[in-house]
């Protein structure tokens, strides 16, 4: 995910080791409790949970367990931040932004703890915690900070003596359930731009990672945040996050995670009060690499596409359609290339890759290799896991995979790169939007020509061209067909927390 083109897959070549930031000793865990009215609670049921470090194995701290009644208690904070006559509603739109720009400059301050926090509680290289994750969420909080005066109306020209204008409110109180992936990235992707339109938000991160989402709450209250505004409940998805999902005060939630539970927020809304729902889900993204392509840019993209997070990506490069004159050389140079990933302690500067989240995602991981196996598509490098307990799985190439595979199908989630093989550009492109899914594509071509018929062809809402991962807070990002509605980021993501009020006025005299 490089929200800004900054190093990815490790160690910028030729930097020694030690001009690299390096990250801090925590010696305790500050921030462990449920956090509503800029007050940190401990749970209603007395219940805590274990958040484990993926890289040994050992547990980090317990959290306290926030469930449907602590949800309820964040609901009506949130609920009373957002009334009319509330400080946070009263307040200039300009400083709204100046609330968001000061908890950018906070997680700036912070920022090698949180990059450190964030590699503890999901086990990604601690360079890629700094310069993808913290930077991509620094610049979004930032982004949508310069959103909060330019959020407004039209005027329009309307039939018979009327003036109609249109207004943009706040949706009201945003649920918002967070994957382990990107933790404290697609925190900021929701709130960010909830905060900016003026709502407030009930804010559920992912029970293997609610490190970063704490310490943040402590930054909302350091900034002052009127209370109520941004409230975290930490806790599980089937309690915490289906509280959030069927609550009747609840006005929208975003959800990024499985295509299954994002089914399931759906119809909790439909059965509940119909409330806004944004879906970010899975994908099974192809990449289509041309003859005529810059060879080694393809194998270094699609692999970085595959590998990045450890697989552990909605965007992950799945499926890599190779023409056919050129993927014996393909196959070749990408298994050199993964020989040079480093696979190690996430603390430690120099690794590139680091363990899966939890033992449910590894097992699964391994099953599909297994299964990719079984079906006669052609083991490359990798495919093993390494030690006996821990969650360390090699980058792993097949290639000869075919369509009807189980690893061409299914999100793998985890360092699993798949090579197609195809013949001819239509063939190419049919084969790419045969899935459920159509979150992002990439085209690999010297010929832009090609390249934008292909992208125009391709069902997915981000086409990459001769790149991969290129993210910005800019760019809206979200998926056709069953990888979700709705868009994240950009001016687009306004849209999804405002409510457009028309207010008509009938003109008694027309000069
Ligand atoms: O996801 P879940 P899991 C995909 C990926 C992965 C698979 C399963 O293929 O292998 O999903 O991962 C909360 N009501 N992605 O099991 O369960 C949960 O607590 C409300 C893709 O971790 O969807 C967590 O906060 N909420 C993905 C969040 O949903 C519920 C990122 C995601 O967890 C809930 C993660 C319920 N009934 C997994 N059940 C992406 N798009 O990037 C769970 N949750």
């Amino acid at each position: 995910m490089a929200q800004n083109g900054t190093p990815e897959n490790g160690v910028a070549e030729g930097i020694p080791a030690l001009s690299l930031p390096q990250p801090v000793t925590v010696q305790e865990i500050r921030h462990v409790k449920i956090f509503i009215n800029n007050e940190w609670l401990s749970s209603s049921s007395g219940k805590t949970f274990p958040t484990f470090n993926p890289a040994t194995g050992v547990k980090i701290c317990d959290v306290e367990e926030a469930d449907k009644t602590d949800v309820d208690k964040a609901v009506e904070a949130a609920k009373a931040a957002k009334h009319r006559s509330s400080p946070w509603r009263r307040m200039d739109a300009s400083s709204r932004g100046r609330l968001l720009h000061k908890l950018a400059d906070l997680m700036e301050r912070d920022r090698l703890l949180l990059a450190t926090l964030e590699t503890l509680d999901t086990g990604k290289p601690f360079l890629q915690s700094f310069f993808i994750d913290l930077e991509g969420s620094i610049k979004t909080l930032r982004y949508f900070a310069g959103w909060a005066d330019k959020i407004h109306g039209k005027s329009l020209p309307v039939d018979e003596s009327f003036l109609c204008l249109t207004k943009h409110e706040p949706v009201g109180v945003c649920g918002a359930i967070i994957p382990w992936n990107f933790p404290l990235l697609m925190f900021m992707w929701k709130m960010a731009p909830a905060l900016s339109c003026g709502n407030t938000v009930v804010i559920k991160p992912a029970e293997q990672t609610p490190l970063t989402a704490l310490h943040v709450g402590s930054l909302i209250k350091e900034v002052g945040f009127p209370p109520g505004v941004v409230n975290i409940v930490p806790g599980f998805g089937p309690t915490a996050g289906a509280a959030i999902a069927s609550h009747m005060d609840i006005d929208k939630v975003a959800f990024t995670g499985s295509t299954e539970v994002g089914q399931l927020i759906k119809e909790a809304s439909a059965k509940s009060n119909l409330k806004r729902v944004t879906l970010e889900l899975g994908g099974k993204n192809p990449c289509l690499v041309f003859a005529d392509c810059d060879l080694q840019l393809a194998v270094e993209e699609t692999q970085k596409g595959a590998f990045y997070n450890q697989g552990q990506c909605c965007t992950a490069a799945s499926r890599v359609f190779v023409q056919e004159s050129i993927y014996e050389e393909f196959v070749r140079r990408s298994i050199e290339n993964g020989k040079n990933i480093v696979i190690g302690d996430p603390l430690d500067p120099q690794t590139s890759h680091g363990p899966q989240i939890d033992r449910k995602q590894f097992d699964k991981i391994m099953d599909l290799i297994k299964s990719g196996k079984e079906e006669g598509a052609r083991l490359e490098y990798g495919g093993a896991s390494l030690g006996e307990k821990s969650l360390f799985i090699q980058p792993t190439i097949f290639s000869e995979v075919k369509d009807h595979m189980r690893i061409a199908k299914e999100e793998i989630f985890g360092p699993v790169l798949c090579i197609f093989r195809f013949k001819s550009q239509q063939e190419a492109i049919e084969r790419a939007n045969s899935s459920q899914y159509g979150l992002v594509s990439a085209v690999f071509t010297a010929s832009m020509d090609r390249a934008l018929s292909v992208s125009a062809a391709l069902e997915t809402g981000t086409v990459w061209i001769n790149c991969y991962n290129a993210l910005h807070a800019q760019t809206p990002f979200g998926g056709y067909k069953m990888s979700g509605n709705g868009r994240e980021l950009g001016e687009y993501a306004l849209a999804e927390y405002s409510e457009v009020k028309a207010v008509t006025i009938k003109l008694s005299e027309t000069l």
